[in-house]
């Protein structure tokens, strides 16, 4: 299986993050990227590969434009306006406010409006990182389209809580779904979303929620107790034309194995069914059972199990990387997936 992997990952790291009222090193860090690669590099996956650097419209594909506008130049702003350090947003819409459709022009107002939350801050160069975590996803995209049957996306910043025109939850570019794009704008048909990390893909779920031609099937912690909170109920199935194309699994904290598989047979049947072209997995490992942020009890042997599982659909399959913070144990659970899906030879 081919890696796509960039350094330039580095040039996105949020310095710190607020941790149940505590101000902490972000869990998500360059270091993570690194492990993996590290243990791709120790099995014997297959070759490492460097993105290209791709044109911006696949992005506008997923991304509108005046966020990509925004992203690409909210560091400026914030120099210009003579503040030091990371950009941070820190105030948003409450229900008891209108609705807005139009973004604001102060600049603390326009970071409200295109973020949900602050896991993670802009830096200098996170725009950067974060077009090279999407040129990544579409590398590995146009690996599977040239006839490799999988590829692995090694993205970092992750992107399953980015949406059209929003940031949060250490996301700032789609990247799983800027992926799927690129196999529709390629002529598949039908393109097949599986979101196995532990928080729910509100991103994604945002971004084809009207669509029939995206299945989305998400396995994630209860968003009554769970971090994006709000969305990922099981009650959302899609809106119009996209109605039933959306799966969502909650799961109640402290989940283990029997609960967890069998909600991930019933994802892979739904998806064997919608006869997909392609398959996009959102690959997050936050399921093991000592992630420090997470609540599910997955050991790194599950992980090979959801691998062969996943493979057994035999479906052209993308792995893009999402979260993973157990840092002992990140590179051994992301990459027994990918092996086990190897070795089940779907
Ligand atoms: C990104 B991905 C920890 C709060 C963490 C953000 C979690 C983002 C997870 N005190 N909040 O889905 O792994
Ligand atoms: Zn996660």
């Amino acid at each position: 299986m081919k890696t796509f992997y960039t350094a330039d990952h580095h040039l996105h790291h949020s310095g710190m993050e607020l941790s149940f009222g505590k101000i902490v090193e972000t869990f998500e860090k360059p270091e993570r990227a690194e492990i993996i690669l590290a243990r791709v590099k120790e099995v014997g996956l297959g070759p490492v590969l460097t993105p290209q650097d791709y044109e911006i419209a696949p992005i506008k594909r997923i991304h509108t434009p005046d966020y990509v506008d925004f992203l690409k130049g909210v560091y400026e702003e914030w120099r210009a306006a003579g503040r030091d350090g990371e950009v941070w947003p820190y105030s948003w819409r409450h229900r008891s406010m209108p609705p807005i459709d139009k973004a604001p022009n102060g600049l603390d107002a326009r970071l409200s409006y295109y973020s949900f939350d602050m896991a993670g801050s802009i830096t200098a160069t996170t725009w950067q990182a974060a077009k090279r975590a999407a040129d990544t996803a579409l590398a590995g995209a146009d690996a599977v389209l040239g006839g490799e049957r999988t590829a692995f996306s090694l993205c970092r910043p992750p992107g399953h809580h980015a949406g059209r025109d929003f940031f949060g939850g250490y996301c700032y570019l789609n990247n799983a779904a800027i992926a799927v794009q690129r196999f529709r704008d390629a002529g598949r048909s039908r393109v097949a979303v599986l979101d196995v990390d532990y928080h729910h893909g509100n991103g994604t779920q945002e971004i084809f929620y009207d669509r029939a031609d995206v299945l989305v099937a998400s396995m994630h912690g209860d968003p009554d107790f769970e971090f994006p909170f709000h969305l990922g109920y099981a009650r959302e199935r899609g809106e119009g034309a996209g109605e039933g194309f959306n799966l969502n699994y909650p799961l109640p904290s402290g989940t283990q194995w029997p609960e967890w598989s069998a909600a991930f047979e019933d994802a892979c049947r739904r998806i064997a069914a919608f006869d997909a072209q392609a398959l996009v997995v959102s690959l997050g490992v936050d399921t093991y059972k000592d992630d420090p942020i997470s609540q599910f009890k997955l050991d790194s042997p599950h992980f090979s199990e959801i691998g062969a599982r996943i493979a057994a659909l035999s479906l052209p399959t993308l792995f893009v990387m999402e979260g993973g913070y157990a840092v002992g144990a990140l590179g051994v659970n992301a990459v027994n997936v990918l092996t086990s899906f190897e070795q089940a030879g779907g």
